[in-house]
């Protein structure tokens, strides 16, 4: 462990198959990424999909101090998503495990293949609330306190699961 090592944040979501033991399995693969540790989690919740069909989802976010790159840590969630038949047959298919980088540091990242803070993530409870639950403080780089967007995302369902 460095003092150097940045905080990322990760969504968790699933809602194909045992989607609250996927989301529980995803938590414990997060603590064997290399050079990484899960410093703080969410409750799981159960959450009404979002532009998107199928069964509700099981959701959570976690905190990750790394040592990763973000540009090292979106292939290694990637290649989680995979290790648990992750199959994208469509846009928002339903899915065995979802694992999006939320926010890497206070870094705002633009490339082609990573856009960081996730550009959804104030628009959505499933990400908010749970963030929110880990730290309530919380700032979105070029965005300001997270908590400013609860009220506009008061309409979708979401309750703890556990
Ligand atoms: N993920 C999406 C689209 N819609 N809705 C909920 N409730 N939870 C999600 O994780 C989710 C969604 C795209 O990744
Ligand atoms: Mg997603
Ligand atoms: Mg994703």
């Amino acid at each position: 462990m460095t003092g150097r090592q940045i905080i990322a944040y990760i969504g968790i979501g699933s809602n194909l198959g045992d989607a609250a033991g996927n989301v529980r399995q995803a938590l414990l693969a997060l603590e064997q990424l290399p050079a990484s540790h899960v410093t703080g989690q969410s409750s799981l919740f159960r959450t009404a999909p979002v532009d998107a069909d199928g069964d509700d989802y099981i959701n959570a976010v976690a905190r990750v101090a790394t040592d990763l790159s973000a540009e090292e840590l979106l292939p290694a969630l990637l290649t989680l998503e995979q290790n648990f038949g992750r199959e994208r047959s469509y846009l928002n298919a339903p899915r065995t495990l979802d694992l999006d980088l939320l926010l890497y540091g206070d870094q705002v990242i633009a490339s082609p293949t990573l856009t960081v803070p996730h550009p959804r993530m104030t628009s959505r409870a499933f990400v908010l609330i749970p963030l929110l639950q880990i730290d309530p403080f919380i700032h979105i780089p070029g965005q300001g306190a997270a908590h400013q967007f609860v009220p506009g995302v008061a309409d979708q369902a979401i309750q703890k699961f556990a």
